[in-house]
């Protein structure tokens, strides 16, 4: 289901909110996809592109991620220009604007293959100047740059059930219906990538101070005796219950911090916002609290784990450390 931006009105926010995700039931064709980045989204992501029966090419700058997908049918490209040369699509997930760079620039970039009318999707969270640079330099080559960035975990991409933003030319996102239908629930459209990377970081502003403001409650409540599993079922009984609360609380519990999202990338996802907020002239100063405490989180040998590990920093200065 696609759903065009416009005004909402109160019952309008609680239909979108509520309603069910329905599967594409458009005409669907093999298409030859290259997909760059198998990280914690990316693999999931192109191995269900594979499992929809696209002819599939990926490349990762570390190549045994691709293991998986190659082992199921997947074509591993030895070179970024080789997974882009001759697609139908090009999906790009990486980190951030630097890996970005790093794999569409050069002799061996995914910018030297793209062709007139090509379409190259990216699913990175890289923020709004690398969108507007990477819309350029997509467009001297006389191809189309669709911003897709997805919300959701690993869990979500696993299960083809990610909500996108999905910013770009209307034909070109008409070429990527059907693989991003492949991948994900809902779909939610801009006619501008730009627009696509402000609204993914906006959305993120606010998963950074839910998570942050989450692990002060879990901190607050320790240091008083009460458990993770007694706070996060009385939030979830009261009118800010989420999802987030639920899946986060219990890793705090199971003291699980494998990275599902990075802090590491929430900390980015506030940086981005800052220079969004810079670049427009908006202020963000709860966001400027948050990147802090992510950084400092970061920075303490978490950088790497889960932002449910937010939560460790919070509780250690409690002197309840999980
Ligand atoms: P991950 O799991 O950190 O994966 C990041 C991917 O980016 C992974 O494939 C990395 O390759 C790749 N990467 C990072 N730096 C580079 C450079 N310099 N050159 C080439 N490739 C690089 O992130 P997620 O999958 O969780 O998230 C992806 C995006 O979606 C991100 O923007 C999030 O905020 C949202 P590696 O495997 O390390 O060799």
């Amino acid at each position: 289901m696609s759903s065009r931006s416009g005004g909402l009105s109160k019952g309008r926010f609680v239909t979108l909110a509520r309603s069910p995700a329905l599967r594409y039931k458009g005409p669907t064709m093999r298409m030859r996809i290259g997909f760059l980045g198998l990280g914690t989204m990316g693999e999931p992501i192109a191995n269900n592109l594979r499992k929809a029966g696209h002819d599939l090419t990926v490349w990762n700058r570390t190549p045994s991620k691709a293991d998986h997908i190659v082992s199921k049918g997947g074509k591993l490209a030895r070179t970024p220009r080789e997974c882009a040369t001759g697609r139908d699509l090009v999906f790009t997930c990486l980190s951030d604007e630097k890996a970005l760079d790093a794999v569409l620039d050069g002799e061996d970039g995914v910018l030297a293959a793209l062709r007139e009318g090509d379409v190259l999707v990216d699913m990175s969270t890289a923020g709004v100047r690398a969108a507007r640079s990477i819309r350029e330099r997509v467009s001297a080559k006389g191809a189309r740059l669709l911003v897709s960035p997805a919300l959701g975990s690993r869990a979500a991409a696993e299960k083809a059930q990610l909500v996108l933003v999905v910013g770009g030319p209307a034909e070109a996102r008409e070429r990527a219906r059907p693989a991003l239908h492949a991948v994900s629930a809902r779909m939610f459209e801009q006619d501008d990538a730009v627009q696509a990377a402000l609204l993914k970081l906006c959305v993120n502003s606010v998963m950074g101070a839910m998570i942050t403001s989450f692990g002060e409650a879990l901190a607050l409540g320790a240091a008083g005796g009460l458990g993770v599993s007694r706070i996060v079922e009385v939030l979830q009984a009261s009118p800010f219950h989420s999802p987030l609360y639920l899946m986060k609380g219990e890793l705090v519990e199971r003291k699980d911090f494998a990275p599902r999202f990075a802090i590491a990338l929430a900390e980015k996802d506030q940086r981005l916002a800052q220079e969004a907020a810079e670049d427009l002239g908006a202020r963000l100063p709860v966001n400027e609290v948050v990147r802090r405490l992510l950084a400092e989180a970061g920075g303490a040998g978490r950088a790497d784990k889960d932002v449910a590990a937010v939560a460790d920093l919070f509780l250690e200065w409690a002197g309840k450390k999980a």
